[in-house]
């Protein structure tokens, strides 16, 4: 059986094929960048795949995701729609995700940013008065995988969480708010807006202005899902004019974020290089083969892409 992958380029490949011969020791497992006969391709692993190649696989069986989301693979004009896509989602990724957030949060209450460019210019300032995170009201858009696992860490340390998602909610014991007609309930009593949905047509641009002025004045945002949903512009606007504290960013429209970027040098903005949730290689070539070895016995598969959801 064998495995085309595409993640982390070809100096990433021996350490691919190093984690697959522990976990999958059956697998041959070529590079993306390699010239193999396409017709002997069983599985993809990939990340961002170049339009139409996995079109060219005759015999692909699976396409696996190397991260969470799918819509660097659904960019492909030419993706074979009859194959599924399963979603890279793993504790280590809920994990990760969750301490990101946390981490976020907490430079946020504690104003840590202004605290650090204070230290470049040599300026001591002491704040009037703190914030504790029992003093921030956490608002999560997206109660999935992600979105759960930030709701809870957040609570266990004392955030007052609630959560926002398409349907019904999963957040067990905390206030929980779905869909359109319940979105403005939702930012009205949220402090620190986390943004963790998929990109979808439905929430591409949804942190925009009308979304950020329902937010109370003085909230800050976290996005780590992904580019797509924010409103650049839209978002420094709200900064420049106060009704935004602070935001902490990890995704961008364009990756690498360009250099001419304004939101580089933002005040209000922290900037990290879509590093929220990265599972290792051993965390991926593990989840990848439990993937093939289930779908080799014709057993369901966990967190398969829904194209009638869009994630
Ligand atoms: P899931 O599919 O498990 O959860 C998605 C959540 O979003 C669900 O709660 C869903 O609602 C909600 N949702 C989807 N569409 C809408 C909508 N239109 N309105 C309201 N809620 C909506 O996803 P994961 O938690 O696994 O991952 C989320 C995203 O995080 C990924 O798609 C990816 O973009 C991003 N990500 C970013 C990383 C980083 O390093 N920055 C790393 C990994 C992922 P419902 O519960 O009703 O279905
Ligand atoms: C992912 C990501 O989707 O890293 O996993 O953004």
């Amino acid at each position: 059986m064998r495995l085309i992958v595409n993640s982390g380029g070809p100096q990433a490949i021996e350490e691919w094929r190093a984690q697959f011969r522990i976990f999958a020791p059956e697998l041959d497992v070529v590079g993306w960048h390699e010239n193999v006969d396409p017709a002997t391709i069983d599985y993809a692993l990939v990340w961002a795949p170049d339009t139409g190649r996995l079109a060219t696989f005759p015999n692909l069986k699976l396409i696996i995701s190397a991260g969470a989301g799918v819509d660097h693979i659904l960019a492909d004009p030419h993706l074979p729609r009859h194959l599924s896509i399963a979603r890279m989602v793993t504790s280590r990724t809920q994990t990760e995700m969750a301490e990101y957030v946390l981490t976020s949060a907490l430079m946020l209450t504690r104003n840590l940013k202004r605290v650090v460019d204070n230290q470049a210019r040599r300026r001591w300032e002491i704040f009037d008065s703190l914030r504790v995170a029992a003093d921030v009201r956490v608002g999560i858009m997206g109660l999935g995988h992600l979105g759960i696992a930030s709701a809870q860490l957040l609570s266990r340390v004392g955030f007052p969480v609630s959560g926002w998602s398409r349907g019904a909610s999963k957040l067990e014991g905390l206030p929980s708010y779905a869909g359109q007609a319940q979105f403005n309930d939702f930012l009205h009593q949220t402090d620190l807006l986390v943004c963790l949905l998929p990109a979808t047509d439905a929430t591409k641009g949804i942190l925009n202005t009308a979304t950020l002025s329902q937010l109370p004045r003085g909230a800050s945002l976290i996005n780590a899902g992904r580019g797509a949903h924010m409103v650049e512009q839209d978002i420094i606007n709200a900064l420049d004019s106060g009704h935004l504290h602070q935001a902490v960013l990890d995704v961008f429209e364009h990756e690498p974020l360009p250099e001419s970027s304004p939101l580089w040098t933002h005040p209000g903005i922290i900037i990290t290089p879509h590093c929220a949730a990265i599972p290792d290689r051993k965390e991926r070539a593990r989840h990848t083969a439990l993937l093939i070895e289930a779908n080799e016995c014709g057993e369901p598969l966990p967190n398969i892409y829904d194209p009638q959801r869009g994630y």
